[in-house]
């Protein structure tokens, strides 16, 4: 059985956690509690060098990072968040990079300043908000452009999950007054955020 360290409220458990949901992978949840610093402890640090959440133990086979952690779920599940063609998983990779490199530095600085309240300068908030709406804007242009339900066609793929926990929290912030502007990123929103599993997990924050 898949054995995953984590939070259920890190966004980075959280994708892990709606890949595992969505494939049907039964895991068993141990809590390492980042309120109480258990992720700094070496038992955790043995499982995940850089002390961060999540890391996962699947019958002995140890590894760390979430986006990594999702690709190896989804490949043992027989790729059912994966496309087969090598186009259509290319453009799901260049989604994730996009997630990673230009919409969540921006999105976390929000998520900093208005969920852990770990207020953020307003030069540093002015700078994510024009890159978190660059973001947004790009992401809206391509699904008016497709008329597709998902980032890469009709699939629903890791890129869409990755997006995942950071607009869930972001949109407790002002970052929902730059979503709201965005139609096809909205309806995007409510396709992914609908999906059981994202309503699974969802619940059992903070
Ligand atoms: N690139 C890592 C990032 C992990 C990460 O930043 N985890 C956060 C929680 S979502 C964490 O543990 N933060 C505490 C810290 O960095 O000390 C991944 O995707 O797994």
């Amino acid at each position: 059985m898949m054995k995953l360290f984590g939070h259920p409220g890190s966004t980075c458990t959280r994708k892990v956690l709606f890949s595992l949901e969505e494939t049907g992978t039964p895991y068993e949840l141990t809590l390492v509690d980042i309120m109480k610093g258990e992720h700094k402890s070496p038992e955790h640090i043995a499982r995940q060098p850089f002390g961060q959440l999540p890391a996962i133990d699947d019958d002995g086979f140890k590894m760390y990072e979430s986006r990594a952690m999702a690709r190896y779920i989804d490949e043992k599940a027989g790729f059912k968040l994966t496309p087969k063609d090598a186009q259509q998983r290319a453009k799901m990779e260049q989604w994730v990079s996009v997630e990673t490199s230009d919409f969540t530095p921006a999105a976390m600085t929000f998520i900093y300043d208005g969920v852990f309240k770990r207020a953020q300068t307003p030069e540093a908030m002015k700078s994510a908000g024009e890159k978190l709406e660059a973001a947004v804007a790009v992401i809206d242009k391509t699904l008016a452009e497709s008329g597709k339900p998902f980032l890469v066609g009709d699939q629903f793929t890791i890129a869409d999950i990755a997006y995942a926990p950071y607009i869930e929290y972001a949109t407790m912030t002002a970052a929902k007054d730059i979503f709201a502007k965005y139609p096809q990123f909205t309806a995007w929103w409510g396709r992914v955020s609908s999906r059981p599993a994202w309503q699974k997990i969802r619940t059992k924050g903070f």
